[in-house]
């Protein structure tokens, strides 16, 4: 019998043990920083030197931060489970670092910029940036983050392939993420429907606790290592 298939939405609590600070916990970035002055694209349009010194901050974080074993441990499902689907909304950029290599981001990348006007995109791993947008080098728009902000549309073909992972999945794993923030915090809800179970692993309950079949308290770069050690050695060659 092939394994179980497995789908996987992680959160910035995933992170939080590399050191990237979360968006709602205490110390969060949305505790500090009003979203609506950040990440919108009327933030962007009022004052984008603003918005760009503030991924800049944060590129300049990140940069200094290494995955830790939960991203490891979903680079090791990745590898070993054929059925195998990691939806992030993390922009970090951590998750291939950790050598994952299919994932869907659902929120962007921070290393990325695109373009305000045209379908310009591409890598940009300079640190620190430029203090003020670059032009677009096709047509001299100004770039900005290739991120999702709040009131964006999700890029329409990486949603529907989360979607149809989280719907053909047997189990679905939650980790890191509050579940606050649509649609990624309805994709679990595909899993269920469908029959499939969905493990929560998180330091609190969140909105989902109720969905899901088991919640693993606790902090996920210790819980997700153990239930899967768990997981290889009911349906994988234990150590193979
Ligand atoms: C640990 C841990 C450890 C800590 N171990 N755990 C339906 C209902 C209501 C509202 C909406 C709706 N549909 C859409 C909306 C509007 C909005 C939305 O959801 N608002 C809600 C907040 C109410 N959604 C949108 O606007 C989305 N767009 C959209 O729907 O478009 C529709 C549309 C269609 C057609 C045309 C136009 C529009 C876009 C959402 C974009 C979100 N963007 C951000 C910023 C990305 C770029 C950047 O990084 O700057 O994405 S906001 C921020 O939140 C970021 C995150 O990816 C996202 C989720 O946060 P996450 O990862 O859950 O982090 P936290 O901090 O919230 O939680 C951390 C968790 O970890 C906590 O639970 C801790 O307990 C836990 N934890 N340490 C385990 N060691
Ligand atoms: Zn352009």
């Amino acid at each position: 019998m092939p394994p179980p298939r497995i789908a996987v939405l992680t959160g910035a609590g995933v992170s939080a043990a590399s050191g990237v600070p979360t968006f709602r916990d205490a110390g969060g970035l949305w505790r500090q920083f009003r979203a609506q002055d950040l990440a919108t694209p009327q933030a962007f349009h009022r004052d984008p030197q603003l918005v760009w010194e503030f991924y800049d901050w944060r590129r300049q974080r990140v940069a200094g931060c290494a995955p830790n074993a939960a991203h490891r441990t979903l680079a090791e499902m990745d590898a070993a489970v054929p059925g195998f689907t990691l939806v992030t909304q993390n922009v970090d950029g951590l998750h291939p670092a950790a050598g994952s290599c299919r994932v869907l981001y659902l929120h962007g990348d921070l290393w990325r910029v695109r373009c305000t006007a045209c379908r310009y995109a591409g890598e940009n791993r300079q640190v620190p940036l430029d203090p003020l947008p670059p032009a677009c080098p096709e047509c001299g728009a100004l770039l900005r983050p290739d991120v999702v902000w709040f009131g964006e549309a999700l890029d329409g073909m990486v949603l529907n392939k989360a979607v149809q992972a989280f719907r053909q999945a047997d189990i679905a794993l939650v980790a890191g993420t509050s579940a606050l923030v649509y649609p990624a915090a309805e994709l679990p809800h595909y899993t269920r429907q469908h029959g499939g179970k969905v493990y929560e692993f998180n330091t609190e309950a969140t909105p989902l606790t109720s969905l899901a079949t088991e919640s693993l308290f606790g902090p996920c770069e210790e819980t997700l290592p153990a239930w899967w050690a768990g997981f290889r050695s009911t349906y994988l060659n234990a150590g193979a």
